[in-house]
């Protein structure tokens, strides 16, 4: 089957037409700098198309805070908008070959017609979310005061339901992960007894765990706050890796790059988890305060390379290791098109950087102790511009070498104004 393209492949063929010599020219002098390195260039750009990671359905219209929320013309108003500002994005950048649907914000009616418009278009289902943090709209029992954790064992059961619907409908759209993250947590002081909460939502998990079908991996997300402000039921890794622990081999961690305190070391997290087996999927994003939901790479691309040093390094000595890749972003000032295209390209960067650390060298300065080397060995990758790279990566994937340029002179935004028309409320507040 052809994929059906979204943008006008001679438009990206002239672009790239025009760039390629420099590309060529900049790539061969690369080449030949990280060859003098024992590395070789082609390699890397062979694993750089292999890079995959996944694009969130809740991040293709304009985001918001509590506060506000200013759209753009041509906001996708539907599931299948979104697959189709998806299909833009993986075909300009290739590297986001997947979307992560939110249930019920994108329910489809008929979920073999979505998977079928997915794959026409280059694209398939990744793990999906679920929402008990909401009410939905004739929701009997209300997630006010919780979901997988509440004290009532109705409002428990109603979760649990909502999940295991998830499971059937990610099954029918060919997805193999369920991501579940809760709001469960408390305001106050003394509000909610920790461990009488935690054990209620270890035994909703484990019946929505019971339920997996056998290929697929539970992840659980936890958040260090929001919307509880005084405490969360799932609040660290170390609540995460004891519940995934507890409630069964194929139930694991996720982590979202906005979900710590400030300055807390999420490499060293990652580490953890995956050497004990319960690393299990990442939602990227950067942030400057606390869950910014900014653009990944945005505000801290070190620690961006350095969650990917960790990856690299794990993927070594474990060769079936395989999270789950997305991002999760809000766009509240950009296009979302363009900023999903640039993040994805970022965390490719951050993951190709990491596969030209010299880990021989670094192993060695770690073990006689040399600690100015050893960082050293680390920038010594981080500061190599492999734009190159990326760029020749695309071109090979038939991509765009310059992906935002290439979406900008499509005028593919500017169409979707004038055919998709807003809706009455869309400037209202919500966080996405
Ligand atoms: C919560 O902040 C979160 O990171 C979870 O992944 C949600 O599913 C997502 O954002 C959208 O609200
Ligand atoms: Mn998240």
């Amino acid at each position: 089957m052809t994929t059906k393209t979204m943008i006008d492949t001679q438009l990206i063929a002239d672009q790239n037409a025009e760039l390629k010599n420099a590309l060529d020219s900049e790539y061969a002098a690369l080449g030949e700098k990280l060859a003098r390195a024992g590395q070789n260039i082609d390699a890397i750009t062979e694993q750089a198309t292999h890079f995959a990671i996944a694009l969130p359905s809740w991040g293709l219209g304009t985001g918001g805070t509590r506060f506000a929320r200013f759209p753009e013309a041509g906001e996708p108003r539907n599931v299948y908008e979104k697959v189709s500002d998806c299909a833009v994005v993986n075909q300009l950048g290739q590297a986001t070959p997947a979307v992560s649907l939110h249930i019920p914000w994108d329910t489809p009616s008929d979920p073999a017609e979505l998977r079928q418009f997915a794959d026409e278009r280059g694209l398939h289902f990744d793990a999906m979310n679920s929402n008990s943090f909401q009410n939905q709209k004739d929701q009997a029992l209300s997630y006010k005061y919780g979901s997988l954790s509440h004290s009532d064992r109705a409002v428990r059961d109603q979760a649990v339901e909502h999940n295991i619907e998830v499971i059937e409908l990610g099954r029918k759209l060919g997805s193999n992960a369920l991501t579940v993250w809760v709001g469960d947590g408390s305001n106050f002081p003394g509000q909610q007894h920790f461990s009488r909460a935690f054990s209620r939502y270890l035994d909703s998990a484990s019946a929505i765990y019971n339920a997996l079908p056998d290929d697929w991996s539970m992840q659980l997300e936890h958040k260090i706050f929001e919307p509880a402000f005084y405490s969360t039921v799932i609040q660290d890794w170390g609540s995460s890796y004891l519940a995934a622990t507890h409630i069964g081999e194929r139930c694991k961690c996720l982590v979202d790059l906005g979900h710590h305190a400030p300055n807390v070391n999420i490499e060293m997290i990652v580490s953890r988890l995956a050497q004990f087996g319960k690393l299990g999927g990442f939602h990227f994003n950067d942030s400057k305060y606390g869950d910014d939901d900014l653009d990944s790479g945005s505000i801290n691309p070190y620690q961006l390379f350095l969650v990917f040093n960790e990856l690299v390094d794990i993927k070594l000595n474990q060769p079936s290791f395989a999270p789950f890749y997305m991002l999760d972003q809000s766009h509240n000032v950009t296009d979302p098109i363009e900023s999903l295209i640039y993040s994805a390209a970022e965390v490719q960067r951050a993951y190709v950087k990491a596969l030209l650390i010299d880990r021989n060298a670094l192993e060695g300065y770690q073990d006689g102790n040399d600690a100015l080397m050893a960082q050293g060995t680390l920038k010594a990758a981080y500061n190599l511009d492999v734009e190159p790279i990326l760029q020749m990566a695309r071109l090979r994937s038939n991509g765009a070498i310059n992906p935002i340029n290439a979406y900008r002179a499509s005028g593919y935004r500017e169409q979707c104004g004038k055919d998709r028309p807003a809706s009455k409320n869309s400037s209202g507040s919500g966080i996405v």
